[in-house]
């Protein structure tokens, strides 16, 4: 999903991370990497002109606050700008007990019906009782379609097959359904003879029905007609939401964050299928992360924010150097062990998450308390140079921490991997990892 999109911007970085220095001519190189690539992504031309003029703008004139290299403050404004394009976190919040009633926009084949299907079994799988009215009286058979998509989630559907009218449908479901449903949806005609028509009967069945949210469906796969189109339908009637959908196909991206931008609305779910549970909620950050290959940077802000770390400078620059005792190896245990999860601190870490192995992380974790114990039993001179350790010490280290000589030779062994990890990465990777831990 969005190969282009994430290469594109993913190279960018890489380009800027291997600079030797950044001047003005390097950010100028990296912004016109990043139009190129937007462009290509289909993001309109006005708006990739515009992220990337603040991008550029931003990366010239801030400095980095302590700590932090140009690079990544200019790779953290990229992400900044383009979150910000996207939007905040938003979604549906109906109420149990209330009725909320939503409105589907969109232009034929967008997959307004098929979204309406998903979002009435999600809603409904989390315990409201949903309502969907078949207001779509130009597609022959649009609301047997219905009918067959919210069966299997047992959902009401609200139709009249003989009327032409769509006003008069939303109008009467919309009664039908009062005091009986907490979420309404209204699913709406896509094509007509012709768009103004379309836009008019939208026009009339908001101004009837007064949905809370009007939700508007946008085709992930269309490119640029997403900027325009979005506006017309956001002049006919204010979009409260986006959906974009096929995001699991051809989709190159840009046509979401050009849909965002026109309507000034959040982007709310995207549908990543055609199976009826292939829709996700919207995150702006952890979308951008994605994109830019870093995993979710705001989530491990706020996972080190909640753990309170602090950083032992003089610890991390020893390691950096290249030195490594057994007492930084059990730091570092440590501070893994109180953020949590292994697995999950390694998925945040830039570079990291690729190569980390799901399982064996999982078994390590499980291993820090005999190798605690193990290193706890360790004289002081064993501790600061773990390579004298030879077979007889290993055997009374097993006795006096109470394990065996293979949990030894184990933990030994990882030193070894750490220290030829540290020195073969220079410590870049661990004091990335630190300085986002330190904020
Ligand atoms: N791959 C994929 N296909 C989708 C997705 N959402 C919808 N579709 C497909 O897109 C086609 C059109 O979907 P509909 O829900 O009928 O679109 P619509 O907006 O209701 O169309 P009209 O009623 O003609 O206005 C169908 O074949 C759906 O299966 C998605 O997220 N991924
Ligand atoms: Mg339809």
């Amino acid at each position: 999903m969005l190969d282009g999109l994430r290469n594109g911007l993913q190279n960018a970085i890489k380009k800027l991370a291997g600079s030797n220095t950044v001047d003005e001519a390097v950010v100028k190189e990296f912004v016109r990497d990043l139009q190129r690539t937007l462009i290509q992504a289909d993001v309109n031309v006005k708006i990739a002109l515009e992220v990337t003029d603040r991008v550029q703008k931003r990366a010239l004139e801030e400095k980095p606050s302590g700590g932090v290299t140009r690079k990544d403050q200019i790779v953290s404004i990229l992400y900044e700008e383009l979150a910000r394009l996207l939007g905040n976190e938003a979604g549906l919040h109906p109420e149990k007990g209330r009725m909320t009633v939503v409105a589907m926009l969109g232009v034929q084949g967008s997959g307004k019906t098929t979204t309406t299907g998903k979002l009435a079994r999600y809603f409904s799988k989390r315990g409201f009782q949903v309502g969907v009215v078949a207001a779509d009286t130009f597609r022959p058979g649009a609301a047997t379609q219905l009918k067959t998509i919210c069966a299997p989630s047992g959902v009401e559907v609200f139709s009249d097959e003989k009327e032409k009218d769509s006003i008069k449908i939303s109008r009467e479901g919309k009664r039908h359904f009062e005091g009986s449903k907490d979420l309404v949806i209204v699913d709406t005609a896509g094509r007509h003879k012709e768009e103004k028509g379309l836009l008019q009967e939208m026009k009339d069945i908001v101004k009837e029905v007064k949905p809370e949210a009007t939700l508007l469906v946008i085709d992930g796969t269309i490119g640029q007609q997403c900027y325009s189109q979005a506006l017309a339908f956001h002049q006919a009637a204010p979009v409260g939401g986006i959906v974009v959908t096929k995001l699991d196909g051809a989709a190159k991206g840009g046509g979401a964050l050009a849909a965002a931008a026109a309507t000034g609305a959040s982007i709310m779910y995207i549908g990543t299928g055609e199976r009826i549970d292939d829709l996700e909620e919207f995150s702006p950050t952890r979308f951008v992360g994605r994109l830019l290959g870093m995993g979710d940077i705001k989530a491990l802000v706020e996972m080190v924010k909640r753990s309170e770390m602090e950083v032992d400078e003089k610890r991390v620059q020893r390691m950096m150097s290249g030195k490594l005792t057994m007492d930084d190896l059990l730091y570092q245990f440590e501070q893994v062990n109180r953020l949590g999860s292994i697995k999950k601190l390694v998925e945040h870490v830039p570079g990291f998450s690729a190569s980390a192995n799901s399982a064996e992380l999982e078994k390590a974790e499980a291993r820090i308390p005999v190798y605690k114990s193990i290193i706890q039993s360790m004289t002081t001179d064993e501790r600061e140079a773990p390579e004298k350790i030879n077979a007889s010490r290993i055997k009374r280290i097993a006795r006096g921490s109470g394990r065996t000589e293979k949990d030894v030779r184990e933990l030994l062994s990882r030193y070894k991997q750490t220290k030829g990890l540290m020195k073969a990465s220079k410590g870049r990777e661990f004091r990335q990892m630190m300085r986002r831990m330190g904020g």
